[in-house]
């Protein structure tokens, strides 16, 4: 061993404090990532998105405090496609099975996948899902009497509780693990989409028997007195009392924050809020004077200030970037008889935009986005163009981690944009509703398509048109001036670019 090599090993035991040191310092460049994800809440369903009706003051804080985006997007204007890019990074249309999914379909997401959780827990992060999934479980035919897999635990999560599917969908259980909690086995269940299951009672046959009428569709299998999609029986003993629901996914989330100090977390935490039926706990009775819309709003933040106050107590909020967002854009009536469209006053769900959930218009995919971690999100206002599908590349990124190129193929690292440092998000994305739009900086392209203009059942607008669709979206949010004819040119370069990622020929940028 020569002299200095000599010095140097001696030396070792001395550095040991210096490199511990560097640990705790590269641990705190590693914060925790705490995503809170509504359902359907639209662009203007915040107090600090300019709603009126009911008042989110956690949510505003969390605005105020933070950065409060104005173009953020979900890929599509539905549940599972958009959960389906949020967790994998691609694009949902690739997947022609990833559309809005029975409570019985199988896992959407192959095991193994190099999807955010699970590049995340290779980083060391400690990852949980809580409330909602609706990206299917088993591989088909799922026996809930047994163990259930593969679901979150195979594609990337430590810990799972989740909602199978939707709270209007079957089996109305929580799925603790692989197995549903609380269930009896000698009361098993069983669950249909075909057909009904024995002489159950419906809520087609009886109306009688429900506290929550269905406005279209929603006629089958009863539980706890509102009636749902699909079939089923058993599992008295584990069904869920929706009154209860927030609170049962708070306390689960805020049991996984207490239980993950050791490393860093991701805690995924989907709500069912403010997805029908909408049946918000009691204390929210005088929260809204919007009816049961708008107290699910309040019961949302309410959920969002219990887990703040929890990083809060541990002393983790400095340590912790929490991003806020939601699945699709907003629907009145989605189903129920819930007075969401007598008690809407001058609400507006989807602020200036134009459309809702299921919609080619803006409001189908651009929804509320809050970032913040204190002292590294930069206060304010950012305009930039982010999509969700980007937050697998820019939180694996903030993980220290850069995923290879077959993972997460329409993902962008747009992690300067999230933290504030950049005003440059994405410069082009897609949003999928009925057909699929491309949005390149201030202009939008919607594809032509054949269907209904209006979506009858929940009075929104498709988007669909036999014609191509060009909006400027930054003179004119609402979508109201259709451009096509006069800028033909720019049609067909952006039907061009559509084409081409379609194909998966275009690079993401
Ligand atoms: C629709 C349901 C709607 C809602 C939606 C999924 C009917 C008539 N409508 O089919 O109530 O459940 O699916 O919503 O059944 S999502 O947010 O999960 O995509
Ligand atoms: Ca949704």
């Amino acid at each position: 061993m020569s002299r200095i090599d000599r010095r140097t090993f001696l030396a070792l035991p001395a550095l040991a404090p210096a490199l511990a040191g560097l640990r705790l310092q590269a641990a705190a460049a590693r914060p925790n990532i705490l995503l809170i994800y509504a359902d359907d809440l639209g662009y203007g369903d915040l107090s600090c998105y300019g709603a009126t009706g009911v008042r989110t003051p956690n949510l505003d804080r969390l605005a105020a405090t933070g950065l409060r985006f104005t173009d953020a997007h979900s890929t599509a204007a539905t549940c599972t496609p958009a959960r389906y890019s949020l967790l994998t990074g691609e694009y949902a249309f690739r997947r022609k099975e990833a559309r809005i999914l029975p409570g019985d379909a199988p896992l959407l997401i192959e095991p193994g996948r190099e999807t955010l959780p699970a590049l995340l827990r290779k980083a060391g992060y400690r990852t949980g899902v809580v409330g909602k999934w609706h990206l299917g479980l088993g591989r088909g035919a799922v026996d809930w009497n047994g163990e259930i897999r593969p679901g979150p635990l195979e594609v990337g999560f430590d810990e799972s509780f989740i909602m199978p599917a939707t709270g209007d969908r079957v089996p109305c259980v929580y799925v603790d693990g692989h197995r549903v909690a609380g269930l009896d086995p000698a009361d098993p269940i069983r669950v249909s989409y075909q057909a009904p299951i024995g002489s159950e009672p419906t809520g087609a046959k009886n109306p009688e028997l429900l506290k929550m009428h269905p406005s279209h569709g929603h006629d089958m299998a009863i539980v706890n007195g509102v009636s749902r999609i699909g079939y089923m029986t058993g599992g008295k003993s584990a069904l869920w009392v929706d009154e209860d629901m927030a609170d049962v996914f708070t306390r689960r989330a805020v049991r996984f924050i207490e239980s993950s100090q050791a490393s860093p977390f991701f805690l995924y935490f989907a709500t069912h809020d403010i997805h029908v039926p909408r049946l918000p706990h009691d204390r929210f009775a005088g929260a809204s004077t919007m009816g049961p819309r708008g107290r699910a709003i309040a019961q949302l933040d309410w959920c969002v200030g219990e887990l703040l106050r929890t990083l809060d107590r541990l002393h983790l909020a400095g340590n912790t970037l929490v991003l806020f967002s939601s699945d699709n854009g907003p629907v009145v009536d989605d189903g129920y008889m819930d007075e969401a469209v007598e008690k809407l006053g001058a609400h507006r769900p989807a602020g200036p935009l134009r459309g809702g959930k299921y919609s080619n218009f803006e409001a189908g995919t651009c929804i509320p986005l809050i970032a913040n971690w204190p002292g590294r999100v930069k206060r304010g206002v950012s305009d930039a163009l982010v999509s969700q599908v980007d937050f697998l590349r820019s939180l694996t990124s903030l993980a220290g981690l850069k995923p290879g190129a077959a993972a997460a193929p329409d993902s962008v690292d747009v992690l300067p944009a999230l933290l504030g440092n950049s005003k440059r998000g994405r410069e082009e994305v897609v949003e999928q509703g009925s057909t699929l739009s491309l949005r390149q900086g201030r202009w939008k392209y919607i594809e032509p398509g054949k269907g209904e203009r209006l979506n009858k059942n929940v009075n929104i607008e498709t988007g669909i048109d036999p014609e191509p669709q060009l909006y400027d979206v930054t003179a004119d949010r609402g979508e109201t001036r259709n451009l096509a004819a006069a800028m033909p040119e720019r049609v067909r370069a952006m039907k061009a670019a559509l084409d081409q990622i379609r194909a998966g020929s275009r690079p993401p940028r």
